[in-house]
């Protein structure tokens, strides 16, 4: 979540410990269960097949109502346990949101996927190319700042994304120095995306979807363009930032989003437009 981190990192100092549980944190008992399940579905980029595995089970019946998808099982006591004295947990959410949302239940899932999948990307970069990478603005892009889009128009396109940059601000995607941008690219052009996770304590990941916000807490986790998905990314290690790289055709024409499909993530704002034309 924070960049404490890697500031200390780059000073050369541990990382500072996480902060204490504070009196009243719910604690989520199937969180293990769940963290497995959804690094295990995003892993294999599938639906939520091990949730609706078990959701014949008396605590599904506790799951969030206004869910578009089902959540997995195991979350369902931790909502259920936590009523009304959770301020992170809201029905109806803010603008970004749909139905249930959770910004401490995210993390939590985040923060043990990033921990489960540290080390385990098929790329590195290190912190100080991140910054430089999420700054760079890619050949043949066309900014504009005023309405925060960029817009390729030759058959190739590519670009870096890097999730929760260095420096701010948080759970955001940095493309080309501009936050969260509209991407504009031409139908059937071959995109290229070198995606990098920039957070030093969560898993991320970039995915096309055809949902638009405000989105439900659980993400679609098949991607709306055949291959426009990075696969989740852990923690850095010593080896630097963990980072994949993925190329897909763009197509067909439409307005799509990008997402981080982890769970609460693009409610939080981790979304930004992609419009194939
Ligand atoms: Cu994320």
């Amino acid at each position: 979540m924070t960049d404490l981190s890697n500031s200390a990192k780059e000073r050369g100092l541990p990382a500072p410990p996480p902060p204490p549980r504070r009196a009243g944190t719910p604690r989520f008992h199937g969180r293990t269960a769940l963290v497995t399940a959804v690094i295990a579905v995003l892993a294999a980029g599938g639906g939520y097949a091990i949730a609706r595995g078990t959701a014949g089970s008396p605590a599904a019946a506790a799951s969030p109502p206004a869910a578009a998808s089902p959540p997995p099982a195991a979350a369902s006591p931790a909502i259920s346990a936590t009523g009304g004295g959770n301020p992170g947990t809201s029905m109806g959410g803010g603008a970004g949101s749909s139905g249930f949302s959770s910004s401490s239940l995210a993390q939590s899932i985040g923060q043990q996927a990033g921990t489960a999948m540290a080390g385990l990307a098929p790329q590195t970069v290190s912190l100080a190319q991140t910054r430089t990478l999420g700054d760079q603005v890619p050949a043949g892009a066309i900014l504009d700042r005023a309405s925060n889009t960029i817009t390729f128009t030759a058959s190739s396109v590519s670009f870096t994304v890097v999730a929760v940059p260095p420096g701010g601000p948080d759970m955001t995607f940095r493309v080309a120095g501009l936050t969260d941008p509209a991407i504009v690219v031409p139908h059937d052009a071959q995109v290229t995306v070198q995606f990098i996770n920039g957070d030093n304590d969560e898993a991320h990941a970039w995915m096309i979807a055809d949902e638009q916000p405000p989105f439900s807490f659980y993400q679609p986790k098949t991607p709306a363009i055949p291959g426009a998905f990075s696969g989740l990314i852990g923690d850095p290690t010593a080896s630097g930032q963990g980072a994949s790289t993925v190329t897909f055709q763009a197509g067909p024409a439409g307005t799509y989003q990008y997402i981080c499909p982890m769970p609460g993530h693009a409610q939080m704002g981790m979304h930004g437009a992609f419009i194939v034309r």
